[in-house]
């Protein structure tokens, strides 16, 4: 088997590549290990930016979320029994977010891909990445137990972070950067309307709380918990009561219901340059994770392959290879902005198990000062609804 563009993974990333490349008439094939099920029911992000919203609807992807994504103004700090409301459009040029979940994304790309009949294979476990400075990059995979090829004028690993496209760059050739939390998030889903009206980002000296939502009726929250936390040591009442205590704020009252799923997650910083070697790329978590509390990475990935699948029909049409020569270097300024910008919000609003009061009085100063000066809160601002695409 032949194709022009061999993607692997059908997360955010390689759906939406996918997309724009079926749409401009380039032949592409996108191998999934996991099952349709599986990947429209993983819980992840939950924010998408502006420019995300824009390059979903450049494909005819955002009909349901233009229907049924929430459109958010702001986002509300608390900390110190204080609460200040960071108001997006009049800090950030008018820019606002849409809240509108990941596994919604997944599910409209994949239907409109199948629609199309387009190549899209579930079950399709790629192995490794050969050939990256050849002319033929070639994926080797497993699809129904049997071991399977193909090749391609380019590879791309939308293969998410423990992917293995990034094998396929030379040590001497790949960097990584990275930074460990000390820390994990605790996530609930819960059938209950959120308590708010936009999201709340909450520092208290207990840990970090977030309440974030998914629909009229159904509400996200996190809790900053220990690293090796079993969420089987969390039932529901243990839960609210945390998040009762982190959220607490005079007049404020949080509603619970039915917990229906909780899981615990990572938080970890890492960047791999360059993001392509010879004929293979890495885009979306495949090249770079943050930690969830700027609500950067799904956004991150859809930035990449917008900038990718522009490059890529560019060559396909015009023969140039100028902006798949720039391709890496383009994203990789995004992308540290963003990895900035993760770090900062996270070790701003969490407890650091080894810190001292110094650090919880550095945390209060910044919170404050985001809350008194309009300069401060435009960072976050515009760092939040995210940079316009290059
Ligand atoms: P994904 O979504 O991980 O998809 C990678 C796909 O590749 C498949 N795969 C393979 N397929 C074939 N062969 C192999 N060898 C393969 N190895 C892996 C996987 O099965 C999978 O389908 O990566 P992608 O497309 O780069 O998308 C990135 C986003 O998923 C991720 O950055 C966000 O979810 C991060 N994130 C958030 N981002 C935001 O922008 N806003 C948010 O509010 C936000 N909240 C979050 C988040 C991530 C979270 N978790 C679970 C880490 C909240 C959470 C809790
Ligand atoms: C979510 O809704 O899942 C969500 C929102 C904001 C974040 C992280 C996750 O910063």
């Amino acid at each position: 088997m032949h194709t022009t563009v061999g993607i692997i993974g059908a997360g955010p990333a390689g759906l939406l590549l996918a997309r724009t490349l079926h749409r401009a008439g380039v032949d592409c094939v996108v191998l999934e290990s996991r099952d349709r099920a599986h990947v429209e029911r993983r819980q992840r992000a939950g924010v998408l930016e502006q420019s995300t919203v824009d390059a979903l609807r450049a494909v005819g992807a955002a009909g349901r979320l233009d229907r049924e994504g929430l459109v958010h103004d702001g986002v509300e700090l608390r900390w110190e029994g204080r609460a200040h409301r960071v108001d997006f459009p009049s800090l950030a040029n008018g820019r606002r977010v849409r809240v509108y979940a990941q596994t919604e994304v997944v599910k409209d790309l994949v239907a409109l891909h199948l629609a199309d009949g387009a190549a899209l294979r579930f079950g399709a476990e790629a192995r490794s990445v050969d050939g990256a400075d050849t002319g033929r990059p070639t994926i080797r995979y497993t699809q129904g137990g049997r071991d399977r090829t193909l090749t391609c004028d380019y590879v791309v690993g939308c293969d998410g972070f423990h992917g293995v496209a990034r094998a396929a760059f030379p040590e001497g050739i790949r960097r990584t950067y990275a930074r460990a939390y000390p820390y994990a998030w605790l996530g609930i889903l819960a059938d209950v309307a959120p308590s708010c009206d936009e999201l709340v980002y909450a520092h208290s000296r207990r840990g970090f709380a977030l309440h974030s939502m998914r629909s009229p009726e159904v509400s996200r929250l996190y809790l900053q918990v220990p690293h090796g936390t079993d969420p089987a040591d969390w039932p529901d009442e243990r839960i609210w009561d945390e998040l009762d205590a982190r959220f607490a704020r005079d007049g404020w009252e949080l509603a619970r219901g039915p917990i229906t799923s909780r899981s615990v997650l990572p938080m970890r910083s890492s960047v791999t340059e360059p993001m392509r070697y010879g004929r293979v790329f890495l885009a979306g978590d495949a090249a770079h994770i943050v930690p969830p509390t700027g609500a950067k990475g799904l956004n991150l990935a859809v930035a990449d392959v917008v900038v990718l699948g522009r490059a890529l029909i560019r060559h396909r049409t015009t023969g140039a290879s100028d902006l798949l020569d720039a391709y890496s270097d383009t994203c990789l300024r995004r992308v540290w902005r963003a990895e900035h910008f993760s770090y900062a919000m996270t070790t701003m609003l969490h407890t650091d198990p080894a810190g001292s009061p110094f650090d919880t009085r550095l945390q209060i100063a910044q919170l404050d000062r985001i809350a008194d000066s309009p300069h401060a809160a435009a960072e976050l601002a515009v760092n939040y609804t995210g940079l316009p695409l290059p």
